[in-house]
């Protein structure tokens, strides 16, 4: 039987003697939780965690896309779309996008995310050549004008290199390259990382009665056979960043359970990404009718993941996020 053991992370300079250092950041730990299916939880101290998966919660990764993973980076979202549940048509037009992404990384963000497909609950696919038409264009421009990495989020191989040789420098992939078998391959040959997420189910139908076992355990698990493949098809695993996937086939304790159990995703020994902003369960627990409204409960969210390791956050709110960042850091940020 597996056994799972999630850090007991914590933050601030009054660290534990003898703690570890997660993923050789800010954070630390001197406990972990250890589980087991169908079984009840454990603490134990770190110092019996095994000595490989200990290996892979301290170890500090390679830098991702140039940026360094010590630390939490800001990955700034621009939806080029005309249907995203939160910025659905307002950057549709390539100089209103591009002015977006600029304003973005002045901002404070390290990479722009740009998605030329919704992927919010119900949404259609969208043809490759339209995917490619939304968003191409717009990497080009960046790049003309920014050095700064562009992360493709596509599920499809032919956008995913119309989008590296246009300037992209990471694919993020919301099927963990399961729905395109050929962009694993793309993404090998580029020598770019790749972002793997979960998700249950497809975009149109996955708000529908999802399930799990043990929506935490199933989702490191997935991800973990999700990596085996990546690294199969010739991606290297200093290359693979992890993301749960909120709000991806997920009711409100699902996304609730995941985001407690946030540090256990270290233990697969790849940087982890959290994009929680602006969604539905923010609305349902903080009282934000539309996305807009939501900006103090996504900031809240970004801020514990941080406080759990998260290495990137991607968000729709830079200079919000920025802020309460800067202040987290300023207070508990040295170890
Ligand atoms: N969420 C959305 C789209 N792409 N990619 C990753 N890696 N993680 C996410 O949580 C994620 C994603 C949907 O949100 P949006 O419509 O605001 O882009």
């Amino acid at each position: 039987m597996t056994i799972y053991y999630q850090p007991i992370v914590r933050m601030g300079a009054d660290r534990a003697l003898g703690a570890y250092r997660l993923a050789g950041g800010a954070c630390w730990f001197d406990q972990a939780i250890m589980r087991r299916r169908g079984q009840a939880d454990q603490w134990i101290a770190a110092d019996d965690i095994p000595p490989a998966v200990l290996a892979r919660l301290t170890r500090t990764s390679r830098p991702i896309a140039g940026m360094d993973m010590d630390r939490p980076h800001l990955m700034g979202i621009l939806n080029v779309t005309p249907d995203s549940f939160s910025d659905g048509g307002k950057f549709c037009a390539a100089d209103v996008a591009v002015s977006h992404a600029v304003a973005m990384v002045q901002a404070g963000a390290s990479i722009i995310d740009i998605g030329g497909e919704s992927t919010r609950p119900g949404a259609e696919t969208v043809a490759v050549e339209v995917e490619i038409a939304r968003t191409a264009p717009v990497i080009a421009a960046i790049r003309a004008q920014s050095d700064r990495p562009i992360s493709i989020d596509t599920r499809k191989a032919p956008v995913a290199q119309a989008a590296i040789a246009a300037g992209a420098n990471l694919v993020n992939d919301v099927s963990a390259l399961a729905y395109d078998m050929a962009t694993a391959a793309v993404t090998a040959q580029a020598g770019v990382p790749v972002c793997l997420m979960h998700a249950q189910g497809a975009p149109a139908t996955m708000q529908q009665d999802p399930r799990y076992d043990d929506v935490l355990l199933d989702v490191y698990d997935y991800l973990a056979q999700r990596i085996d493949h990546a690294v199969a098809a010739g991606i290297a695993r200093d290359r693979i960043v992890v993301d749960p996937g909120i709000g991806f086939g997920k009711t409100l304790d699902h996304n609730l359970a995941l985001l407690r159990g946030l540090s256990l995703f270290h233990a697969l020994g790849c940087p982890v990404l959290l994009g929680a902003s602006r969604k539905k369960f923010i609305g349902t627990l903080g009282g934000g009718q539309d996305a807009a409204d939501r900006v103090p409960g996504s900031v809240a969210v970004a801020l514990h993941g941080a406080r759990q390791g998260v290495q990137l956050l991607r968000v729709h709110d830079i200079s919000a996020t920025k802020q309460a960042l800067d202040l987290e850091w300023a207070i508990n940020g040295a170890v």
